[in-house]
């Protein structure tokens, strides 16, 4: 099984739709490994965004992502990260389809209200920066 990870971004949590959020990812097939409510520090989130620190929006992107609770989910399927990647839609919500999470809850390029692996190594580091491997369960 493949694994990738999902963030409920702070614009989601306050936005309410957490539970919206995990049903359509169960309905879209995936299983939950492992899944946590946790608020970023400045520093965690410069972290893992690191790959991004050139780009002009990666001040913003660290601050809005630690600026409140976010929900973190370790999600397994086959064929995972492509598979997420259709069901979150494009990361401009002006540019996602219907029915994806981001065209139903995303704002904006910044708040955009879900976060995804770009790749299978990136999944399963993005996993491992936020699970340790005996929270995941059923793996
Ligand atoms: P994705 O999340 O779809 O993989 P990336 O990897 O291009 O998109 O960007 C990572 C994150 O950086 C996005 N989720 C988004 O929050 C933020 N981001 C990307 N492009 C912009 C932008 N032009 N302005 C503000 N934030 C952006």
């Amino acid at each position: 099984m493949e694994r990738t990870l999902c963030i409920i971004k702070p614009d989601a949590v306050r936005k309410n739709v957490i539970g919206e959020i995990i049903a359509m990812l169960t309905g879209g097939g995936f299983t939950v490994l492992g899944l946590k409510l946790i608020q970023l520090s400045g520093q965690d989130a410069e972290r893992f965004y690191e790959v991004h620190k050139e780009r002009p929006f990666y001040g913003g992107l660290v601050e809005f992502m630690s600026g409140g609770p976010v929900v973190v989910v370790a999600l397994a399927k086959e064929n995972a990260v492509a598979d997420y990647r259709k069901l979150i839609g494009a990361t401009d919500p002006a540019e996602a389809e219907e029915g994806t999470v981001r065209k139903r809850f995303a704002s904006s390029k910044g708040e955009n209200a879900v976060h995804g692996s770009d790749s299978v190594e990136n999944g399963k580091n993005e996993i491992a920066f936020f699970f340790a491997e005996r929270e995941l369960v059923g793996a």
